[in-house]
């Protein structure tokens, strides 16, 4: 049982212990990355570097090794010209508490060898990371395999974009709530899209009613949402541009359920490398997964993108109630108003958060999507044709660095 606090009515001093607890972590912070035996240290700190060490973004994580691209220019990476890298020995030790200590998006600083740890034939270059840069942003989930670990996806992006489609995968609006409060949290950019419009046709009057209702609540609450076809659109669609235009001179991490065009939107924003696309990522698609790896790709049009395996669904971390509603645009501005501070908005007297439940302003989806991420559960909603099998089977079985491979199944 939760003990309600009443509000003390003394919020400039809250608010005064609050900025100093954040000051307190930052001078931390700085502390620790002023110790060159620490892997992470910040990149101010990199000027002692040895001769030929250097600069370079990771754009691939594999079990073993990964694969970083120079970046002799902050923010500008070749993503075709890759070295092999492994983390330098000596900070594996300390960072064994961590599923991954290296993720897609990553700052590293790297020294060039001849004298590989792996044991891999490789005509790439091979380089030691001696070093992180601290994550301006990260985008994680609750580790599968242990609880009480955070799985980091992938870092340094600027923004999010979650993509879902009307069907063949149908939208997962819960998913979408998710990614949504990972980047309010991380204070990065959302932005929408739902594809494959052009299978609505085939759907009930009911639920484009429903879609529409969805679509006009998240743009109510300020995020951009797109709808549209990608299939058989060029660069010259003004949607496809205006897509395109919030993604120059970025870094977006594309996101949701795979088999919803992540790909196929990508490809035309010409990558570097062309993204593969699924022909047959519908129900007859059995046993293998799209990609397997998240990867960080050049558009040949201005920007970067993070492309991610899709994942069917995912539990968060376990959040606070005041934590989570933070992440929930429309409560964010009422927790305020709860009778009690510590109000989770559950079953409390005096909950504004209820009350705009009751009068419609809060949608009664999102209020249970909050209710279902307050209680650690995950993001899939119901079973669906395409989406009957889980993907427990070989979910991070394989102790790999990277995110759970879907199964597709045809039953
Ligand atoms: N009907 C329809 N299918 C699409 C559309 N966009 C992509 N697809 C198809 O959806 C499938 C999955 O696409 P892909 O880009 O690989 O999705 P990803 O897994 O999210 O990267 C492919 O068969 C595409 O041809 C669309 O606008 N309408
Ligand atoms: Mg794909
Ligand atoms: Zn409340």
């Amino acid at each position: 049982m939760t003990k309600w606090k009443y509000r003390r009515g003394d919020e400039d001093a809250e608010h005064l212990a609050k900025v100093d607890k954040i000051r307190r972590s930052k001078d931390k912070l700085k502390k620790h990355n002023r110790d060159e035996t620490q892997f992470e240290l910040g990149k101010d700190l990199w000027a002692k570097a040895g001769e030929g060490w250097f600069a370079a973004r990771i754009v691939e994580v594999h079990k073993r090794y990964a694969f970083i691209s120079p970046e002799p220019i902050e923010g500008d990476i070749d993503t075709r010209d890759v070295w092999l890298a492994t983390v330098a020995r000596r900070h594996l030790q300390s960072r064994r508490g961590e599923r991954n200590n290296i993720v897609v998006g990553d700052i590293v600083l790297c020294r060039p060898t001849d004298d590989r740890d792996v044991k891999i034939t490789t005509d790439l270059p091979c380089c030691v990371i001696e070093h992180l840069a601290p994550r301006r942003s990260r985008i994680a989930r609750r580790d599968p395999m242990v609880m009480e670990r955070e799985h980091v996806l992938a870092s340094n992006m600027d923004q999010l974009l979650v993509v879902g489609s009307y069907a063949n995968p149908g939208v997962k609006w819960g998913l979408i709530d998710r990614y949504l409060v990972l980047a309010a949290e991380q204070e990065i950019e959302a932005i929408i899209v739902i594809n494959k419009e052009d299978l609505l046709a085939n759907e009930s009057q009911e639920f484009r009613q429903k879609c529409e209702t969805e679509i006009a609540y998240f743009r109510n609450l300020g995020y951009t949402v797109f709808s549209l076809q990608v299939e058989n659109q060029t660069f010259e669609d003004p949607v496809i541009r205006e897509i395109h235009s919030m993604m120059d001179h970025k870094t977006t991490i594309l996101s949701g359920h795979s088999g919803v065009g992540k790909s196929s939107l990508i490809n035309l924003f010409r990558p570097e490398i062309e993204q593969e696309v699924e022909e047959n990522s519908n129900i007859n698609y059995k046993g293998r997964h799209t990609t397997s790896y998240a990867s960080m790709i050049k558009l040949g049009r201005g920007g970067y993108v993070i492309d991610t395996p899709g994942i069917r669904s995912f539990v968060l971390r376990e959040r606070g109630p005041v934590e989570l509603s933070y992440g929930f645009l429309e409560m964010r501005v009422l927790v305020n108003k709860c009778k009690f501070r510590e109000c989770r908005h559950v079953d409390e007297p005096g909950c504004a958060v209820i009350q705009a439940v009751a009068d419609g302003t809060i949608s009664e989806r999102r209020y249970n999507s909050y209710k279902g991420i307050l209680s650690g559960v995950s993001g899939r909603e119901g079973r669906t044709r395409d989406d009957s099998r889980e993907t427990s089977g070989r979910e991070g079985g394989r102790g790999d660095l990277e995110i759970d491979i879907e199964v597709e199944s045809d039953d």
